[in-house]
């Protein structure tokens, strides 16, 4: 399985041996690298950055590093190695073979959930084009441009599925992928996630954090898929993805670490101070966590869904690792107690299972973000400060579901709608904050050397020390 680079699309799908889809894919490869200079990273396309590039889709080392300016890195398109004699793992079809063709009745279905991941990803790059401005440090540098490139190779995956196999359809959508774009008041992107501006890198470090995370749950379910070719693409991608909530957990540990040290020199809590050491507050770190994170519960959808329990029935889109996760594939009899508001109190009732569906993948969503802040207060605790951070309810600032519109504090109980505007500069980020954090934004370009409101890394990329030239600016 390993990719060949002769080809002017690396592939391991052997491209060559088809050649109309062969060509459409490298029709949409100009208006791609278009795209990739109007709204990608601005300027620094002539810098060479230290970059993985995937060679083979094994496990064991998949990827060669090397300095690359982005504009030529190979974008290309890598399935995970296909699964002999692989199932449909859920639903109504359970033990049926998996289909290599879209089946008819599940075209438009199938369709739209491609259309929906892939948009996501151009979307993250659009979001983050002016970070490089404004990088810690050139490691972070070259982080950031890592994920994007990578976010840009899984739109490819997701356009080589819509060429490869939805007809004029697919093409049509492919263009529109790269017609639509993050903010913008016409066409905006589909998830309002992926509309929310990121200028500054707490915001980044919050979404590889929050977002990604996301990414990588949807990505599980479309793994589970029966569409073999759409499982296989999500398999190879959640590699990649792995690396891009590093680089959030690690970033948001950085930034407590040098606020720790700030608070244990100056001996002082107060926020006001640690921000005139340069540094951020911990409140201020919480406010941005708690917009990232209650934004991102809004991209798993309504807590009942027919379409969840469509996609679940059908075997379009499972549950993350549904075979070493559940017991029960069918779930056809079970229920599910969800919390719903009823006037000021909350009421629980009995939903089918299926229809809970984004509502389960939302909770181990939960869990998972959970761990990260327990290490990030494990770090406050060993610092001898009593400060914790907390994620708010997944009832709080919600726009989709059942809870979208409702007011409630964190904790998740419903309160009066002027209490709750009367509150939310408690509980995220103010105009004040922002205007704080945009002024911490300068570019640290000499390797090695960080900026003062965040720590070093413990270590560098691939062995390579931390002041490594990381990216070589031209
Ligand atoms: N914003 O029945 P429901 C990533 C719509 S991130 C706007 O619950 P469903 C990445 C919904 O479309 C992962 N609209 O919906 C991260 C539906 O519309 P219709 C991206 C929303 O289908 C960082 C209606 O509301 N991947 O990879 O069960 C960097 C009723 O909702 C939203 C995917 O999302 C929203 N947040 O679930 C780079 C996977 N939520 O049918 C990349 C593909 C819901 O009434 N997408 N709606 O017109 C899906 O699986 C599903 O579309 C969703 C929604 C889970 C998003």
């Amino acid at each position: 399985m390993s990719i060949d680079y002769g080809e002017r699309i690396p592939n391991n799908v052997d491209l060559a041996s088809n050649r109309t889809l062969q060509r459409a894919l490298e029709q949409w490869q100009p208006a791609f690298l278009r795209w990739w200079q109007e709204l990608g990273p601005t300027d620094f396309q002539s810098a060479e950055v230290y970059l993985r590039t995937a060679i083979s889709v094994d496990a064991k080392g998949w990827a060669h590093y090397g300095h690359v300016r982005m504009p030529d890195y190979r974008w290309g398109i890598f399935l995970a190695q296909p699964e002999p004699d692989r199932r449909i793992g859920f639903g109504d079809d359970l033990g049926k073979p998996v289909w290599q063709q879209v089946p008819g009745e599940y075209r438009s279905t199938l369709r739209r959930l491609i259309v929906t991941q892939g948009d996501t990803e151009p979307a993250s790059v659009e979001q983050q084009r002016l970070l490089g401005h404004s990088a810690p440090s050139l490691y972070d540098l070259r982080n950031l441009f890592q994920v994007n490139v990578e976010e840009g190779r899984h739109l490819w995956a997701m356009v080589y599925l819509l060429h490869a196999y939805f007809g004029r359809d697919g093409r049509e959508e492919a263009e529109e992928l790269l017609a639509r774009h993050s903010g913008d008041a016409d066409k905006p992107r589909i998830l309002t996630t992926f509309n929310e501006p990121i200028s500054d890198w707490l915001s980044f470090f919050m979404f590889t954090f929050f977002t990604d995370r996301d990414g990588k749950f949807q990505l599980k379910s479309l793994a589970e898929s029966s569409f073999d070719p759409l499982s296989r693409t999500c398999r190879f991608m959640l590699t990649e993805e792995a690396h891009h909530m590093f680089v959030g957990d690690t970033g948001i540990a950085r930034v407590v670490r040098r606020t720790l040290e700030v608070m244990r020199e100056l001996g002082t809590e107060d926020p006001g101070a640690i921000r005139a050491a340069g540094a951020i507050d911990l409140p201020t770190v919480q406010r941005y966590l708690t917009f990232w994170f209650s934004s991102s519960l809004d991209l798993f959808g309504a807590e009942s869904s027919t379409n969840a329990a469509a996609y679940f029935a059908t075997g379009i889109k499972g549950r993350p690792d549904e075979q070493q996760r559940y017991a029960d594939h069918v779930a056809r009899e079970a229920t599910y107690a969800l919390e719903i508001p009823d006037g000021a109190k909350v009421r629980t009732t009995q939903t089918p299972l299926r229809n809970a569906l984004n509502e389960i993948v939302r909770a181990a969503y939960v869990e998972d973000c959970a761990k990260g802040l327990a290490r990030w207060n494990r770090l406050i605790e060993a610092a001898g400060q009593g400060f914790r951070f907390v994620l708010p309810s997944t009832r709080f600032r919600r726009t989709i579901g059942n809870w979208a519109g409702v007011p409630t504090d964190p904790a998740g109980t419903p309160i009066a709608r002027e209490a709750y505007e009367a509150r939310l500069g408690e509980w995220l980020p103010t105009a004040d904050d922002r205007a704080f954090i945009t002024s911490l934004m300068r570019r640290v370009v000499e390797p090695g050397k960080m900026a003062a409101w965040i720590a070093p890394p413990d270590k560098g990329i691939k062995e390579r020390p931390v002041d490594y030239p990381y990216v070589r600016l031209a």
